[in-house]
C-alpha cells in the first residue's frame, strides 16, 4: 500500500471516530466542515490529485471519492440521529401536564372592594330606571353644603352634622368636607333644566368615630325634579330599588314621618326583614323592620336655591348609606374593616373584576 493510501485509511479511521464521538448538532456540523468543507482535510487531499501522474491518479481518485462518500454518509446519519435526540429532549422538557390546576390570571388576583361593587350595583339599578350619575367636589363651600339646602345660619341641624371645617381662607371663607352628597344636587339644578333624574354616589365626611361610624363614609343620594314628581313616584322608585338591590321578588316597606331641612314632608323608610336566626338578616320576609334610608319631597326653598320655581317644579329625593347596606347584603360584621386596607380581608370579601354587576346578568 502506498503512503498516501495509508494516509487515507488513517484519516478515515480518525474522522469516523470523531463523527461517532459528536454529542450534538453543532458538533457534527463542525466535524463536517473540518472534513468535507472547502478547506476540510478530505477536500485538501483531493486537491493533491492534480499534482499526481495519471497512474497514481487512477488509483487515488476513486479512493478519495470513496472516502468522501463514506464520510458524507456517516455525517448525514449521525446528524439525523442527533437531530432526533434533540427533538426527544425538547419533547421531554417541554411536556405540558394538562391535569395541573390552572394558574390564576392576574385579573383574578386583584379584587373589587365591596363598596365599589355596591356602588356599581346601585348605578346599574338606577341606570335601568333612567337615572344618570352626577358628581361634585368633596371640599365644598358652606353655601352648597348647608345654606342652599335650607340650613339657615345658626340652624341647629348644622351642629348635628359634626362638620370638618377647613381654616378660613384670605376672604374669611371656611370650606368644609361635604357632610352629604346633596351639594351635587344643587349644582345640578343650577346647571340643568328639569326633568332631572340623577343619583350621586360618593364620599361624605363627619367628625364621628365609633364602632358604627367612620369619619369618611359613602352615601348615595337621588333626585328627581319635574312638573309632576310626587310621593307615589318616590315610593315606587324606592320599592323597585330595594327589591333589585336585595334581590328579592317582593318586600314590605314602612314609611315613617321624619325631619330633614331639605325635604318637606320628610320620611324614613324601614324594610321588612327576618332577624330570628342569630347572625343573619333576611330581607323580604319575617316580621321585623330595619331602617334603611331617608327621603322626602324637595323643600321649596331648596328648589329656589337651585334656581327653579317651586310653583312650576316639584321633586323628590332620598339618601342612603352605602357602607351599611353593603354590610347588610354581604354579611360583613365590622364597618371599620372597610377602611383598614387589609389585603386578606379584601381577598375574602372582594369581588372578581370581571363580574361587573348588570341587571341582565345578575347583580351579585
Ligand atoms: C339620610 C337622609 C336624605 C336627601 C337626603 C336631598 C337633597 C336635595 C334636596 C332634597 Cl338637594 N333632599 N337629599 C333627602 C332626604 C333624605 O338623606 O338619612 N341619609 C343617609
Amino acid at each position: 500500500m502506498t503512503d498516501t493510501m495509508q494516509e487515507i485509511d488513517a484519516l478515515e479511521t480518525r474522522l469516523m471516530a470523531e463523527i461517532a464521538a459528536t454529542g450534538d448538532e453543532d458538533a457534527i456540523e463542525a466535524v463536517r466542515i473540518a472534513a468535507i468543507g472547502k478547506k476540510g482535510s478530505v477536500s485538501e487531499m483531493m486537491k493533491s490529485l492534480g499534482k499526481m501522474d495519471a497512474d497514481e491518479r487512477q488509483i487515488m481518485g476513486p479512493a478519495l471519492n470513496g472516502l468522501k462518500t463514506r464520510i458524507t454518509d456517516a455525517v448525514a446519519e449521525r446528524k439525523s440521529e442527533l437531530h432526533k435526540k434533540a427533538v426527544d429532549r425538547r419533547l421531554a422538557t417541554e411536556k405540558v401536564d394538562v391535569t395541573l390546576p390552572v394558574r390564576p390570571s392576574p385579573a383574578e388576583a386583584g379584587k373589587i372592594h365591596p363598596i365599589s361593587q355596591v356602588m356599581d350595583e346601585l348605578t346599574a339599578i338606577f341606570a335601568d330606571m333612567g337615572f344618570t350619575v352626577a358628581e361634585g367636589p368633596d371640599v365644598e363651600t358652606d353655601y352648597y353644603n348647608f345654606t342652599a339646602l335650607n340650613f339657615p345660619d345658626g340652624h341647629p341641624a348644622r351642629e348635628m352634622h359634626d362638620t370638618f371645617f377647613f381654616n378660613a381662607d384670605e376672604n374669611g371663607e371656611r370650606k368644609v368636607l361635604r357632610t352629604h352628597t346633596s351639594p351635587v344636587q344643587i349644582r345640578t339644578m343650577e346647571a340643568q333644566e328639569p326633568p332631572i333624574r340623577i343619583i350621586i354616589p360618593g364620599k361624605t365626611y363627619r367628625q364621628d368615630s365609633d364602632p358604627t361610624h367612620t369619619p369618611m363614609f359613602h352615601q348615595l343620594e337621588g333626585l328627581v325634579v319635574d312638573k309632576t314628581a310626587n310621593l307615589a313616584n318616590l315610593k315606587w322608585t324606592l320599592e323597585e330599588f330595594c327589591k333589585a338591590f336585595f334581590e328579592v321578588p317582593s318586600l314590605n316597606m314602612r314609611f315613617r314621618p321624619s325631619y330633614f331641612p331639605f325635604t318637606e314632608p320628610s320620611l324614613e323608610v324601614d324594610i321588612q326583614c327576618d332577624r330570628s336566626k342569630p347572625g343573619e338578616v333576611r330581607f323580604g320576609e319575617g316580621n321585623d323592620w330595619m331602617e334603611i334610608l331617608g327621603c322626602g319631597m324637595v323643600n321649596p326653598n331648596v328648589l329656589r336655591a337651585g334656581g327653579l320655581d317651586p310653583d312650576v317644579y316639584q321633586g323628590f329625593a332620598w339618601g342612603i348609606g352605602i357602607d351599611r347596606i353593603a354590610m347588610l347584603k354581604y354579611g360583613m360584621p365590622d364597618l371599620r374593616a372597610f377602611f383598614d386596607a387589609d389585603v386578606r380581608w379584601l381577598k375574602h370579601y372582594g369581588f372578581r373584576p370581571i363580574d361587573m354587576p348588570t341587571l341582565f346578568a345578575g347583580l351579585s
